[in-house]
């Protein structure tokens, strides 16, 4: 029977001639929460970021880590949102610091994009960068504090000999 095929050829044609538009589309970051970069002052229970299309569960997924590149959650697609764009991860966060969020978005055409961000749940560190110097300094000041003492105390001791003689 060779009238099907025939008749299916035209259909194929346009499948293909179509397929270069669909290619085209693959996902862009959209946006996250948290944001690049933010900082916050309670940790977030999840990270979601969300593409401009579909994205492929089998090669798209997301890990956040702490500073120590310890992993804090890792998920993939959302399932549950109808439109496949949104990759989401449940996160266990116990103490401050930044965060790395690193993913990849594989795209229903194939191609598969990736890309990281961080952000921050706590003050600035800029505390603990002052904290690291002030141990050095006080130190320092202590020593020179414990010889000015030290000196004192011989000097009275020669004067109170002298003065016993
Ligand atoms: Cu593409």
């Amino acid at each position: 029977m060779p009238r099907p095929r025939f008749v299916l050829a035209p259909f194929a044609a346009l499948l293909l001639a179509a397929l270069p538009a669909a290619a085209s589309a693959h996902a862009e970051l959209v946006s996250s929460q948290p944001a690049a970069d933010q900082m916050l002052d309670t940790p977030p229970s999840s990270v979601v970021v969300t593409f401009d299309s579909e994205l492929d569960p089998d090669t798209s997924e997301i890990v956040v880590a702490d500073a120590d590149g310890s992993i804090v959650g890792e998920g993939g697609v959302d399932l549950d949102v109808a439109d496949r764009n949104v990759l989401r991860a449940a996160v266990s966060m116990t103490r401050d610091g930044e965060y790395r969020v690193t993913w990849s978005a594989g795209s229903i055409d194939g191609h598969v994009g990736s890309g990281e961000f961080a952000f921050r749940v706590g003050p600035e560190p800029t505390a603990g960068v002052a904290n690291t110097a002030l141990p050095m300094r006080g130190s320092g000041a202590v020593a020179i504090g414990v010889l000015l003492l030290s000196m004192a105390l011989a000097l009275a001791a020669r004067e109170l000999r002298r003065a016993s003689r």
